[in-house]
């Protein structure tokens, strides 16, 4: 069997969930601590004052917070080694006092759960037999902070904790996007201490793009999630590349969520656009434009993980960056399934067969993708 590893894998660490109940403006918890599971709200969209608190967002259950749940779910998928992640939206929304405290103790409670699991912090204990996965983690950082250099120190903090390996970050920076130059210092700091980040979605698109507030709300979080996610990833990826981050940040390691949202399929396009830009001094006009195409950057700096349920998609990522940049996800505890007795989740197993459907005929990608990739790209030993 090969080693399947998941990259794309989030919790809500207890401390972190706590800080929600406490909260009455998204991102919050309604917990009526009665029989019902509590309700997250997290998308703006969610938060529709005119439905009733008790319907608002989407259950939420232990699988959100508690990691002896995740291993479960990790058993049952064949899972060996889970990267764990924050989910969204990370610590984005913290007043800046709080978010240096908040982005420590998240990180020291990520590493202390990997070392637990992994029996490295008490390596006298007899682990059971059924107990043999493992977990590594992303760091949040506390981009809200008053200064770019508290979040430039938890990036080095960070390479001191031994199951750390990268971070994950949303589309907002430091406020302003990824085209920001005041987060030069943090581009600086990711390249040279060789951090892979995790860019993921959180913000998606206005409702405006979707037709109005109504029909975002009429179809749920289909439009949100299927269009709004992906495509804000798009944009945020397209905007650091515009702005010549990968220019001047040429090391910068970049893993995309949902195989780079469009990017892959609109590589040819974008590169098009920028070759025909007059603004661009290549087209004669005064800003600087990007210097790299976008296929050199997405084959060097680019990784994508493979959530992307499907054989077009998967295959779209391959020819944009390689088969040696592809990583194993699951996205949980994200869409879980609908039916109580369903076991197995529906979107992890579309994920497995989209891999196996379109790379079966070549094992050393099928095993590289599972996980062969990750373990080298993230030194998981
Ligand atoms: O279902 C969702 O809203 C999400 C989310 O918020 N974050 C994520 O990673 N996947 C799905």
């Amino acid at each position: 069997m090969p080693l399947i590893v998941d990259i794309h894998t989030h919790v809500y660490p207890p401390a972190y969930m706590q800080m929600l109940r406490a909260r009455k403006t998204v991102p919050y918890v309604h917990d009526p601590s009665d029989a019902q599971d509590p309700r997250l709200i997290i998308l703006s969209s969610d938060d529709d004052p005119s439905i009733p608190l008790d319907q608002r967002g989407r259950p939420v259950d232990s699988s959100y917070w508690d990691i002896n749940v995740k291993l479960d779910f990790m058993r049952q998928h064949g899972i060996n080694t889970s990267v764990i992640s924050l989910a969204n939206p990370w610590l984005d929304f913290l007043e800046p006092s709080e978010a240096q405290l908040w982005s420590e103790r998240i990180n020291d409670d990520l590493e202390k759960t990997c070392a637990e699991v992994n029996n490295t912090a008490d390596p006298g204990k007899i682990l059971s037999l059924e107990q043999k996965e493992t977990l590594f983690a992303f760091g949040a950082l506390p981009l809200s902070a008053p200064s770019s250099d508290i979040v430039v120190n938890e990036i080095k903090r960070l390479k001191t904790l031994p199951h750390l390996r990268g971070v994950i970050m949303g589309t907002s920076g430091l406020g302003k996007g990824l085209d920001d130059a005041t987060l030069d210092s943090v581009w600086s700091a990711l390249q040279d201490t060789e951090t892979l980040m995790f860019l993921h979605p959180h913000y998606g698109l206005p409702d405006e793009a979707f037709g109005g507030p109504e029909v975002t709300a009429r179809y749920g979080h289909v439009l949100p999630l299927a269009l709004g996610f992906p495509l804000e990833t798009t944009i945020a990826v397209t905007r650091m590349l515009l702005s010549g981050v990968f220019d001047r940040f040429p090391k910068l390691k970049i893993l995309l969520a949902h195989s780079g949202g469009t990017l892959p399929f609109l590589a040819g396009r974008i590169e098009s656009c920028i070759l025909h830009e007059r603004k661009f001094i290549s087209g004669g006009g005064d800003v600087q434009g990007p210097q790299r195409s976008v296929w050199d950057v997405l084959k060097t700096n680019i990784y994508l993980d493979a959530v992307v349920y499907g054989k077009p998609g998967l295959e779209a990522a391959i020819a944009a960056s390689g088969g040696d940049r592809l990583l194993f996800g699951t996205d949980h505890p994200f869409f879980p399934p609908l039916d109580d007795k369903e076991s197995d989740w529906p979107s992890v197993t579309t994920n497995y067969k989209a891999i196996h459907a379109t790379f079966d005929e070549n094992a050393g990608v099928v095993e590289g993708v599972l996980g062969g990739n990750a373990a080298r790209i993230l030194n998981l030993k």
